[in-house]
């Protein structure tokens, strides 16, 4: 059983919500931890801002991230908020695996061009859970 982070787009856009749903159940279904199971859901609700909240966000998710194993992100949909996490996995040497769907976006250089990162183009979802299937 590992601790998992797995990565989506929140105020990015939810356009891949659902995706983010099934890869979170996958997971689960696999036995793992999932300790970021919100980035999945139908129910977030994107207005609702303010510093402190945030700050609390960012404390939690910093806390998770480095008591995972691994990190799972999900970075079709263009998100600082990922690739701030996908950085701060770095750092922590905290192994990275970065799906994509080509077809759909254009990833950005920083995340394709840095070595550490291992990177997982698709084309269907079922791609995904079966490379999750070799990695995990
Ligand atoms: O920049 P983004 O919002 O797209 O960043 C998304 C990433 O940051 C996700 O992988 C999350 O781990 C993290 N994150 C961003 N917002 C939240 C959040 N907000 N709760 C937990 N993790 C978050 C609660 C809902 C919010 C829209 C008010």
């Amino acid at each position: 059983m590992k601790k998992i982070y797995f990565a989506g787009s929140i105020r990015g856009g939810r356009v891949d919500a659902d995706l983010y749903k099934q890869i979170i159940s996958h997971l689960q279904h696999m036995g793992h931890k999932v300790l970021t199971e919100h980035v999945g859901s139908d129910h977030l609700c994107l207005s609702e801002q303010g510093r402190d909240r945030d700050a609390a966000i960012y404390e939690q998710d910093t806390a998770w991230l480095r008591e995972s194993d691994v990190v799972i992100a999900e970075c079709t949909c263009p998100s600082l908020g990922v690739g701030y996490e996908l950085a701060y996995a770095e750092h922590l040497e905290i192994p990275v695996h970065v799906f994509y769907n080509p077809s759909k976006c254009s990833l950005s250089a920083m995340i394709t061009g840095d070595s550490y990162f291992h990177i997982h183009p698709y084309s269907s979802k079922e791609e995904i859970f079966t490379t999750l299937n070799s990695i995990l």
